[in-house]
């Protein structure tokens, strides 16, 4: 009797999908998987209060407070999950040791290196985040694009930094680091000029970008927005803005969040448009409901559609960079963590697992009534067979089960925090 891979696997063989070749190639691209989940985007550098137009809901108990803590709990999640895992760091989780503490503008490779230790021992690569908010140098909602000459020096000088810290990263782990920049500039209400914060920011992130670096082990990308919390009526590093400042800038990448346009937007749309162009894109994976609201990835539709894009544009998945980014705090955050990054590689298990070559003969024959027919007759083939396969393979649990080993972990460790 054969096994439920086995037949699986033949029903795929017939539309022309080798499952065990998609099995060995998904367990090699890296997936990022962002620290902030862990502690509702607090870092280890401040008491205050999380901003810059991003907010997290919810107090379920447990969150991580220190360094050990969130070590830990990523540990967990990273016992959970199918694949290649790469952490993302914010700056704002630097370790200073007991009277070390440096301010944004002063950090160094050395406030890092117990992440670096971490990650060394896991085998994986590191992605970073220059923070551009918490902080009390975010002037009336400005830093990189503050009409203060002192507070975009701090900040520039904070991005630079960053920029230095990445390379680091890159040169410990061998893997190029992808450091994000992204700030929550904007104004709540009507601006008088919306083109002098503009000119100000890009002037900035030239100031950041001039910071020699290693090319192949530095990927600096920008992110775009569309509004924030409190910032509702001008954002400065607006798409249009970010696009066209990276495709001006050799080695600079555009970095789309799907949280970030308006609802009727669908970044899966724009992945083939960007890499018509780009060479390299960056992605945050989140899950807006009815706005950036960053609820934990799910396998849905969205979803699937994004990796499917990601797949065909780029077969070898090396031109695009995928990070989770969400933060929910209402719920146990290991096990948003584990959902989220589980979510993500369904999708791209089920984007690699599909006919792509022939349904592109289908629309390019014109034959649209097949295609349609083919492609919901895709939806019904037996996807779990080959995840609990995939699973199985990374030594992880296919099914709910690793959800009993986030309940123990909850009852030993987080509630007594
Ligand atoms: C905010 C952006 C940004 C942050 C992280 C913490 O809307 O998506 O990427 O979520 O940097
Ligand atoms: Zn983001």
């Amino acid at each position: 009797m054969s096994t439920r891979y086995e037949s699986a696997k033949e029903l795929y063989a017939k539309w022309g999908v080798d499952t065990d070749a998609v099995i060995k190639k998904l367990k090699d691209v890296p997936v990022s998987l962002h620290c902030w989940q862990g502690d509702d985007v607090i870092g280890f550098d401040h008491d205050g209060p999380l901003t810059g137009g991003i907010q997290t809901t919810g107090d379920y108990p447990g969150k991580a407070t220190t360094p050990e803590q969130l070590m830990a709990d990523i540990d967990k999640v990273i016992s959970l999950v199918p694949g290649k895992v790469k952490l993302n760091l914010h700056a704002s989780y630097a370790i200073f040791d007991d009277g070390q503490f440096a301010d944004r503008d002063k950090l160094e490779p050395k406030h890092f290196k117990k992440w670096v230790d971490f990650a060394k021992e896991r085998n994986i690569g590191i992605d970073f985040n220059p923070t551009f908010f918490s902080h009390p140098n975010m002037k009336d909602g400005l830093t990189l694009s503050s009409p203060d000459p002192e507070i975009r020096k701090f900040w520039i000088e904070h991005g630079k930094a960053c920029i230095r810290i990445s390379q680091y990263f890159a040169e410990e782990t061998g893997v190029p680091c992808v450091m994000n920049i992204w700030t929550g500039d904007g104004l709540k209400d009507v601006p008088a000029d919306r083109m002098g914060p503009r000119l100000r920011y890009k002037e900035s992130i030239e100031a950041i970008l001039a910071e020699p670096f290693d090319k192949s082990k530095v990927k600096p990308c920008i992110e775009s927005k569309v509004f924030g919390i409190g910032v509702e009526a001008y954002t400065v590093g607006s798409a249009e803005f970010t696009l066209s400042f990276a495709a001006m800038h050799d080695g600079c990448i555009p970095l789309m969040d799907n949280g970030h346009y308006h609802p009727t937007e669908l970044v899966s749309d724009k992945i083939p448009a960007v890499l018509t162009f780009f060479p390299e894109c960056a992605f945050h994976i989140t899950r807006g409901v009815r706005w950036d609201s960053d609820h934990v990835v799910l396998y849905d539709d969205e979803t699937l559609e994004m990796a499917k894009e990601m797949v065909r544009c780029n077969k070898e998945l090396d031109r695009v960079f995928m990070a989770l980014d969400y933060f929910d705090a209402s719920i146990n955050r290991i096990s948003a963590w584990t959902v989220g990054f589980r979510s993500w590689q369904k999708a791209l298990l089920t984007a690699l697992c599909m006919p792509n070559d022939k349904l592109k003969e289908l629309q390019d024959s014109g034959n649209y009534t097949k295609l349609m027919v083919v492609q919901e007759e895709m939806k019904m083939l037996p996807i779990g067979d080959i995840w609990d396969e995939y699973c199985k393979e990374c030594g992880v649990a296919g099914d709910m089960s690793w959800f009993d080993d986030v309940m123990k972990y909850e009852a030993d460790v987080l509630s007594k925090r």
